[in-house]
């Protein structure tokens, strides 16, 4: 294994400084995560085109049936955020939760539950994988975040969309915040969820509305999102590394 990842980065190595990093594009068994960030820098200059130049992106993520649900879905990370307004929020069974959509849009909006579910909605069977080593496969139903972006109107300089969640991780507050691309953000699986398995979503996974991003770690799917944020760049946000497991030294594209 050893051996093998550094003859890798040593042909990649090779390849950029002979500048013929195009013969990489298709080359599907390259990990982005090995070598990519201390190549290039920060996560944040591994733009869209960079990305898909470089490995693309599988279409969509596989999904499955009913037969293959697994008997229970776990939660992971926060299960039930200490906070003080989320927990008035869902003691009143979320009817007062309202989503801000803002930053670089045209029209800013708040969308209530109701309001959510009123929308086109998107039902799918995927599995989540975590990078602690464990996955399971849940059907979830929400809004497309497509359909919300299309209310809103990003601006031409939007290239990310930051997650505001309720918990905090740490005695200081610190709360957990996520960010995605535009080509995740508009990708068809990628949905604000308010159903697991044909039930509201229960608290322990991120009620009342967390994210799906089908072709990323589960670290990626922010739970208990309150705000959604339009921005030109998330350096200023958190450490900067555009997450909350991004700031402590996770990769911010976790591809799987
Ligand atoms: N707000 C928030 N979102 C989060 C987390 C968290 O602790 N807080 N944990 C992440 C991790 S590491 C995983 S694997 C999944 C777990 O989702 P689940 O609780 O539905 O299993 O949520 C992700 N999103
Ligand atoms: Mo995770």
């Amino acid at each position: 294994m050893t051996t093998n990842k550094h003859s890798r980065r040593t042909f990649l190595l090779r390849a950029l400084a002979s500048g013929s990093v195009l013969l990489l594009a298709g080359c599907e068994r390259l990990s982005r995560s090995e070598w990519f960030p201390k190549v290039l820098g920060s996560a944040e200059k591994l733009t869209q085109a960079t990305q898909h130049l470089i490995a693309p992106r599988k279409a969509m993520a596989q999904e499955f049936t009913e037969a293959d649900l697994s008997p229970q879905f776990r939660s992971n990370g926060t299960s039930n955020p200490e906070n003080p307004q989320y927990q008035a929020l869902a003691a009143n069974g979320f009817a007062d939760y309202r989503l801000q959509v803002g930053g670089l849009v045209a029209h800013p909006a708040a969308f209530s539950l109701t309001g959510l579910r009123s929308l086109p909605s998107r039902t799918q069977i995927t599995r989540h994988d975590c990078v602690e080593g464990w996955s399971a496969i849940g059907k979830w139903k929400g809004t497309p975040l497509s359909v919300v972006l299309d209310q809103v109107q990003p601006k031409p300089e939007a290239r990310y969309v930051v997650f505001y969640c309720a918990d905090p991780m740490d005695e200081q507050g610190t709360l957990y915040y996520e960010s995605i691309d535009m080509d995740d953000a508009r990708h068809p699986q990628t949905i604000l969820a308010y159903e697991l398995n044909d039930q509201t979503l229960p608290i322990a996974n991120g009620a009342p509305v967390r994210v799906r991003i089908e072709r990323q770690l589960g670290y990626k799917m922010a739970k208990y999102i309150m705000g959604i944020q339009l921005v030109n760049s998330f350096a200023d946000i958190g450490d900067g590394k555009g997450g909350y497991w991004e700031d402590q030294g996770y990769e911010w594209y976790a591809g799987i």
